[in-house]
């Protein structure tokens, strides 16, 4: 096992890994920019170096900055949480000519996977289920409006470099295409650069729903249940819960087994989430890998009492699985909701500032991840997500129950939260009823907006 790991990252995802780090009786070094000096991360670490400036392209993405930061502490490994360097293959690259230890999948397959299309093609092949569509990259919208005519209307136009809603069009119809076509492409060119485009029908009213795997460099790979995500805002997720109510055993053996072959097809190890959409006949569809941990995470540990980032860990030092696909069982029902420091009422504007007071909420089943304590400063370069608030309990309502308590009694003085905003989404009427997909937060937002002008 490592003696020391260096951990990548900020906020409540470093802090979630230096707390994993301690209990295994291993060593943490921490890195900061200038604006987290006195982060919570860069005090609960063993020791803590700057590697630069506060905007995250100086610091906490600066590659050689942490490669050194690495070396000169003696980290043998580094663990890259979510974001920042966590999917860069060039930087996987440059740790194993160092000899650390990236905690995660291979740089191959990150790039088998960053490649939406390649990767769609790939689950083809592999025969995983995915949304009738292209199975060759189209570069100009003559080609991709015969295509769309061939695979039916409506038609969503992905950049293959895309991923997470980016270089994202539909198209309703053939008058449509070309012009949503060609924006679709720029804004590729323009983000990614690079302009090579795939088609797929446009499934209506989907839910989000993605498989935990865990898998070990020895060829062992499970599964651990889904995560329902369809509470979403421009992409950005904002509740996730598991087990899924829309999701039976039998639905979820199927999904499970397409992950885990997902996963053996591209010879992933570590923990990693196969992305399925899935539409209003229960039909489930590939749309992504994520090759990293991810946000949302407790949930699935709450629900199967396996802890994902220690696994993590042991995995990466070569130490074979020791649960098997028959060992996990799932119990009761997790409930995540994302704190951000942002204002609801001004479209979701960010507020960075100082907490001048805090309190949490606890009990039983109730956790919390966060960053946060008061007299902290919230910096305005990065993400506003500052806390993760996770229920436990044994139905869906009782997990609802328990979460509307824990909002209720968590305070955050001094910056402006979303937590009214993801207490009155738990009063929902569709929300209590698992009535909900990914267009959810944008009828229940013209809801609001409604009720606020009467
Ligand atoms: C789709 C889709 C409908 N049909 N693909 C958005 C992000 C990326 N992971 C895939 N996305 C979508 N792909 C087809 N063929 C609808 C979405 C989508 C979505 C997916 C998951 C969660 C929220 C979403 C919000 C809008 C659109």
């Amino acid at each position: 096992m490592f003696k020391k790991i260096l951990i990548a990252n900020r906020g409540e995802i470093a802090v979630r890994i230096i707390r994993a780090c301690r209990e295994m009786g291993i060593l943490t070094v921490a890195v900061c920019s200038e604006a987290d000096k006195e982060a919570l991360h860069a005090q609960l670490a063993d020791e803590t170096i700057c590697i630069g400036p506060a905007p995250a392209k100086d610091s906490y993405l600066n590659m050689e900055s942490i490669i050194s930061a690495t070396l000169v502490s003696g980290a043998e490994a580094i663990h890259p949480g979510f974001g920042f360097l966590s999917e860069n293959s060039k930087f996987v690259k440059m740790c194993n000519q160092c000899n650390i230890t990236f905690i995660g999948p291979s740089a191959d397959t990150i790039d088998k996977m960053g490649n939406k299309s390649e990767a769609r093609n790939t689950m083809m092949k592999a025969g995983v289920p995915v949304v009738p569509g292209t199975k060759e990259p189209v570069y100009d919208a003559e080609t991709g409006e015969r295509l769309a005519q061939e695979i039916g209307y409506p038609i969503m136009i992905k950049a293959s470099a895309g991923g997470g809603g980016k270089g994202m069009r539909i198209a309703e119809s053939k008058e449509e295409f070309k012009e949503k076509f060609e924006t679709a492409q720029k804004e590729a060119e323009k983000g990614f650069g690079d302009n090579t485009m795939y088609l797929e029908r446009y499934v209506k009213n989907p839910r989000h729903i993605e498989i935990q795997i865990l898998a070990d460099q020895q060829g062992n790979t499970i599964y651990l249940g889904e995560r329902d995500c369809s509470i979403q805002r421009r992409h950005q997720k904002m509740i996730e819960e598991a087990p899924s109510c829309a999701i039976d055993e039998t639905l979820r053996k199927q999904m499970g087994e397409s992950a885990v072959k997902a996963s053996k097809t591209v010879g992933y190890y570590s923990a990693g989430t196969i992305e399925f959409l899935m539409d209003e006949n229960n039909q489930f569809y590939f749309m992504e890998m994520n090759t990293r941990i991810q946000v949302e995470h407790p949930v699935t540990e709450m629900i199967t009492g396996i802890d994902l980032i220690k696994e993590q860990i042991k995995i990466a030092a070569g130490e074979s699985l020791n649960i098997k696909q028959e060992d996990v069982q799932i119990h009761g029902h997790a409930i995540e909701c994302r704190i951000n420091a942002e204002d609801p009422s001004k479209n979701f504007m960010p507020c960075p500032g100082t907490v001048e007071y805090i309190h949490f909420p606890g009990g039983k089943g109730i956790r919390v991840d966060s960053a946060l304590y008061a007299g902290c400063q919230i910096p305005p370069y990065y993400d506003s997500m500052v806390a993760k608030l996770i229920v436990h309990d044994e139905t869906r309502e009782l997990a609802i129950k328990k979460m509307r308590s824990a909002l209720g009694e968590l305070i955050v003085q001094g910056v402006n939260t979303n937590l009214d905003y993801q207490y009155e989404i738990l009063k929902d009427e569709d929300y209590v009823r698992g009535n909900v997909d990914t267009g959810f937060i944008e009828k229940f937002q013209k809801r609001l907006e409604e009720q606020e002008s009467q």
